[in-house]
């Protein structure tokens, strides 16, 4: 009699046991696109933080292309044009005379940073799309690489590839 009432609180308390470990394994992944936010600075008009309710607003562009270790892989994601863009950063018509002098350096969360001129970011210019990736065959990145990572195609050396990518900072050289 004891047992047999216990018995649906010892149902319902296996059932929430059970959901409690499925949904530790099926739930979402250690990094998505929720944690993805960039920093774009210096010579901008406006200096934001996109993150990743602004990136959600931008055109989604992929990519095929032949990784480090040989793989092939789809990235997906956001031309870094776009994000530029949003700073006010010239382009385009615009791009010309000293402003043909811009760079942008690209930061990482380690500290690493490479350097791409404006004209090659920039449509008018170059057919190259540059982007900026927040999913590798249609998963998030994974934590060591994302949640954005920046995929330079043509490139034959992967250097630029910046895994972790935190802020974007616009430059005049000299
Ligand atoms: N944040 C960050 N990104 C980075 C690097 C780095 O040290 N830190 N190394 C670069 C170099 S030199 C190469 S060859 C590629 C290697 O890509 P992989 O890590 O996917 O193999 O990442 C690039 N991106
Ligand atoms: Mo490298």
């Amino acid at each position: 009699m004891r047992l047999r009432h216990a018995t649906p609180l010892i149902c319902s308390l296996v059932m929430v046991f059970c959901l409690g470990a499925f949904s530790g394994q099926a739930g979402e992944p250690a990094t998505s696109t929720l944690d993805a936010q960039v920093r774009i600075d210096g010579v901008v008009d406006q200096p934001l933080t996109l993150h990743a309710s602004d990136l959600a607003t931008l055109p989604r562009q992929t990519l095929q292309v032949r990784d480090h270790d040989g793989q092939e892989s789809v990235f997906e994601g956001m031309a870094l044009v776009e994000l530029l863009q949003r700073a006010g950063v010239p382009l385009g018509k615009d791009l010309r005379g000293d402003r043909m002098l811009t760079y942008v350096v690209v930061g990482a969360a380690d500290g690493y940073r490479v350097v791409l001129a404006l004209p090659e970011l920039d449509p008018a210019f170059s057919d190259r799309l540059i982007l900026l990736a927040d999913r590798r065959d249609q998963q998030p990145l994974s934590p060591r690489e994302g949640p954005l990572r920046l995929i330079v195609p043509g490139d034959k050396r992967q250097a630029r590839w910046v895994r972790q990518v935190t802020s974007v900072t616009v430059r005049r050289a000299e």
